[in-house]
């Protein structure tokens, strides 16, 4: 390996390299997040926890396609007190955790990330983009309703507050959201989430998720992806954090040449195994040979 300072800021937030585990991938456990971590990953983002336990949609939750995964899980969860206990598990390793949080109303974000914070997560991701949940789904489509939670979480909380917002090909109105979630105190830009999508079965002529519709992931996203954090980081000044089909270190160098900080993995890892974060990096290494990391980011525009 060069002799390349992986580390990388989010705001205050230091991680030891720019690949996070994504939310809703094996971040329901503290086992499985430490797993993660030993496979190199700079942190992790826990999956999305509510005030309560929630089972989530029915079965099949999850299809696989040949360009990436469809699922419905249905926010499917522990609630915040037992991943509370889970955090703490991580906690122990020294790794960086990022608490991801969803609420019905304004009152729960705050709740939830004041627990969060108890629990020693780095950074509070809240989840205003998951692609099928009823009401949930559109907050992060709302630049007045992602404007009015990031800014009463944000006044609360004493670490700092990420905003993971949604696919949304229509870029006036993600801007505007992107503008909104800056001016209210948000710290950082989670983009993006699963995209709407569904699969159909020829012979029973039905669709084959339990919940019908769902969120595409995988490779298939990465230009939708890359798109939306080019966009977002012409408009804010706040750190991004690129999320959809990393799968290798070029993936990764692409997201951080259109703007991101640092990149998440989930899908990838069922290609690549635990250790994909690692091999992201070490892919990296060849590209990033005589260049700063940090030059990079942005530098596309
Ligand atoms: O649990 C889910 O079904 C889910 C969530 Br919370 C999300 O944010 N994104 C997604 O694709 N699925």
């Amino acid at each position: 390996m060069s002799d390349i300072k992986w580390s990388v800021s989010i705001g205050t937030v230091k991680i030891r390299n720019p690949t996070l585990l994504a939310s809703g991938v094996l971040g329901q456990t503290g086992a499985n997040m430490k797993r993660v971590l030993k496979g190199g990953a700079g942190g992790v983002v826990t999956k999305s926890v509510g005030p309560r336990p929630k089972k989530g949609y029915a079965g099949p939750t999850v299809v696989q396609t040949p360009c990436g995964l469809i699922n419905a899980m249905g926010l499917p969860n522990p609630g915040i007190d037992d991943m509370i206990r889970e955090i703490k598990i991580v906690k122990e390793t020294g790794g960086a955790v990022i608490g991801s949080i969803f609420g019905g109303k304004v009152e729960e974000f705050e709740k939830q990330s004041q627990r969060m914070s108890e629990a020693g997560a780095d950074a509070i991701e809240l989840n205003l983009s998951c692609p099928h949940a009823e009401n949930l789904s559109t907050i992060g489509h709302d630049p007045d309703m992602a404007e009015d939670i990031t800014k009463k979480v944000s006044k609360k909380a004493d670490i700092p507050v990420w905003v993971k917002l949604p696919c949304n090909t229509n870029i006036s109105r993600i801007l505007k959201v992107a503008r909104k979630v800056e001016k209210a105190g948000g710290d950082a830009i989670t983009v993006t989430n699963t995209i709407p999508a569904m699969a159909i079965d020829a012979e029973s002529k039905k669709p084959i998720l339990g919940n019908k519709v769902g969120g595409l992931s995988g490779p298939a996203i990465k230009p939708v992806g890359l798109r939306l954090v080019y966009e977002i980081y012409r408009v804010v000044d706040i750190p991004i954090i690129g999320v959809g089909g990393v799968t290798s270190g070029k993936d990764m160098v692409e997201y951080m040449l259109a703007g991101a900080s640092a990149v998440q993995i989930g899908t990838g890892i069922m290609w690549r195994g635990w250790n994909i974060f690692e091999k992201v990096c070490e892919e990296a290494t060849a590209y990033l040979e005589d260049r700063e990391l940090v030059n990079l980011i942005g530098s596309a525009h």
